[in-house]
C-alpha cells in the first residue's frame, strides 16, 4: 500500500498534519470549519465503534483496531500495524480524501468502491475493519473449533525472519559475555545433577539471552507461547498454539570454559508439529536453519546430510557426562565401547543442539544423548529432517519431543544401527504425553 503524502488542502481542512507515530497533543481548530470537520469526523467515529462487535475480534484484531484508534485520537494519518510493523492509512485519511483510494485499505468506509471486484470479493468487514476472507473461512472456523491453529507460508517467513534478528542480537551478547566474568555461575539446577555437570549450571547471560528473546518474540506475535530452558521448561505444557521451544545458551559448559561451541537453539511449533528450527552458533559464525518443507540452510546455503548408511563409516558424536550418577556412567561407557569398536570415528564436542546441526550439515553422521530436553532438540531435530537425515526415539521408535532422549542420524539406515546397539538410560520425561513432532 503507498503511503501518500496529502495535498495541503486535506490538511487544512483539520489544521492537523503528523505522519509521525509519537503522540503530540494536537493543535486547537483554528476556524470554525476545521471546527466543524472535526466535530463530524468523531460523530462518524462514535457510530463506527458502536458497531464494533468485540466478541468476532481475534487477538491481533483487537491490537490492530486499539492502535488504529490511538493514531485517530492524535490526528495521525498512518499507524504501525501490530501485526505486520507496515504503515497502514487511518480512516482519517479516507474521510479527509472523502472517497475509497482503490488500495482496499482496512479502514476504508466506502466499501472498496474503487477496488477490482476480485480483489474486492477476497476481503470480508470483521465490523472494525476489513480483513482477507481467507482468515474467517470454513476451514479456520474447523480448525478453531478443534483448538487447532492455521499459520501460512507467509508468516513462518515472518517467524524466522524476527529469530534470526533476534539471535543476530542476542549472539552480540554471548559473544560479548564469553571469558568475562560475567560467566560466573549463579545456580546450580539441582533436578538435573545426576544427568551430569553439563546440564547443572545456570550463569546471568543465560537468563539475559533467554529474555531477550522471549520479550522480543512476545512483542512481535503477543498469542504466541514459550517453553524456555531459564523459565521452568520442563513443567510447561506444548499445546497447539504457536509455542518457541528456547536453549537460550546450549552449551553452557563450554560457554563457562570460554570454548566457542556456544549456540542458541530456537524451534517453534504449531499443533505440537515442528515447523521452523534456528541454531545459531555466534562465535564461528554458523547459523544452521530450516522451515517445514523448505529444505535446510547453513549461512543461507543448502545443507544435506552426508546419507552415510554404516557404522564403519560413521562419524559418531556421543557426550560423556561426567559426573553424572554411575548408572549413567556406566551406560554412557559401554555405548561409548560398542562405537570405538565399530565406527569409523567418535567425537563428543557438544553442545547438543549443535551436535544435531551437524548431522544436518554432513559434518558428522550419527548422534544421539539420553537425557536432554525438549530446547536441546526442537530447533535441531527439523534441521535434520529438512536436510534429509533421520530423527527417531532412543528405543528405535518415533521421535518423542518430551522423552529426554533422541538419535539423529543421516540416513534411517544409520538411525537404526544406532537404536540397536545403545543401553538406555531411562530420564523422567518433560511432560507424560508423547509428542511427534513431524
Ligand atoms: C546442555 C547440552 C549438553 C547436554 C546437557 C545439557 P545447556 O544444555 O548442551 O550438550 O549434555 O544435557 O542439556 O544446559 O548447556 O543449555
Amino acid at each position: 500500500m503507498n503511503n501518500v503524502c496529502l495535498k495541503p488542502s486535506y490538511l487544512n481542512k483539520l489544521g492537523v498534519c503528523y505522519y509521525s507515530n509519537a503522540r503530540k497533543v494536537p493543535p486547537p481548530p483554528q476556524n470554525e470549519k476545521q471546527k466543524k470537520m472535526r466535530e463530524e469526523f468523531w460523530k462518524r467515529e462514535q457510530i463506527l465503534e458502536s458497531k464494533v462487535d468485540y466478541t468476532q475480534l481475534t487477538e491481533i484484531d483487537k491490537l490492530i483496531h486499539e492502535a488504529h484508534k490511538t493514531a485517530v485520537s492524535d490526528y495521525h494519518f498512518t499507524y504501525d500495524d501490530p501485526e505486520t510493523g507496515l504503515k497502514v492509512i487511518t480512516r482519517l485519511r479516507h474521510f479527509l480524501k472523502g472517497s475509497c483510494c482503490g488500495n482496499a485499505c482496512r479502514h476504508c468506509v466506502y466499501d472498496h468502491e474503487n477496488v477490482d471486484k476480485e480483489r474486492r470479493e477476497k476481503r470480508i468487514f470483521n465490523s472494525a475493519f476489513w480483513v482477507d476472507k481467507h482468515q474467517v473461512d470454513e476451514e479456520d472456523e474447523d480448525r478453531k473449533m478443534s483448538g487447532e491453529y492455521n499459520v501460512s507460508a507467509a508468516d513462518l517467513d515472518r517467524f524466522m525472519e524476527a529469530i534470526l534478528a533476534l539471535v543476530q542480537e542476542t549472539g552480540l551478547i554471548i559473544a560479548n559475555a564469553i571469558g568475562t566474568q560475567g560467566n560466573v555461575e549463579i545456580d546450580e539446577k539441582e533436578e538435573n545433577i545426576g544427568d551430569g555437570n553439563a546440564s547443572a549450571i545456570l550463569t546471568e547471560t543465560d537468563l539475559k539471552v533467554e529474555k531477550h528473546l522471549i520479550n522480543g518474540l512476545k512483542s512481535k506475535f503477543p498469542e504466541h507461547q514459550f517453553i524456555g530452558e531459564e523459565s521452568g521448561g520442563s513443567g510447561a505444557e506444548l499445546g497447539n498454539a504457536p509455542t518457541w521451544i528456547i536453549d537460550p545458551i546450549d552449551g553452557t559448559m563450554n560457554f563457562v570454559h570460554a570454548n566457542p561451541l556456544v549456540c542458541t537453539s530456537v524451534g517453534l511449533t504449531v499443533n505440537k508439529k515442528l515447523v521452523l528450527g534456528v541454531v545459531h552458533c555466534p562465535l564461528i559464525d554458523k547459523t544452521y536453519t530450516a522451515i517445514k518443507g523448505k529444505g535446510a540452510f547453513c549461512n543461507g546455503k543448502r545443507i544435506k546430510t552426508s546419507k552415510v548408511k554404516e557404522m564403519g563409516k560413521a562419524m559418531m558424536i556421543m557426550e560423556l557426562p561426567v559426573g553424572a550418577n554411575q548408572d549413567k556412567k556406566d551406560i554412557a561407557v559401554a555405548n561409548l565401547k560398542y562405537i570405538m569398536d565399530n565406527a569409523h570415528s567418535v567425537r563428543c564436542p557438544g553442545p547438543a543442539a549443535m551436535d544435531i546441526a551437524w548431522v544436518a550439515a554432513g559434518s558428522a553422521d550419527g548422534y544421539f544423548h539420553q537425557g536432554i530436553h525438549s530446547w536441546d532438540m526442537a530447533g535441531g531435530t527439523i534441521i535434520v529432517k529438512e536436510a534429509g537425515g533421520a530423527v527417531i526415539d532412543t528405543s528405535g521408535g518415533d521421535f518423542d519431543l518430551m522423552s529426554r532422549g533422541v538419535i539423529v542420524a543421516a540416513s534411517q539406515e544409520l538411525a537404526l544401527q544406532i537404536s540397536k546397539f545403545i543401553q538406555v538410560y531411562p530420564s523422567p520425561r518433560d511432560q507424560p504425553t508423547h509428542v511427534n513432532p513431524f
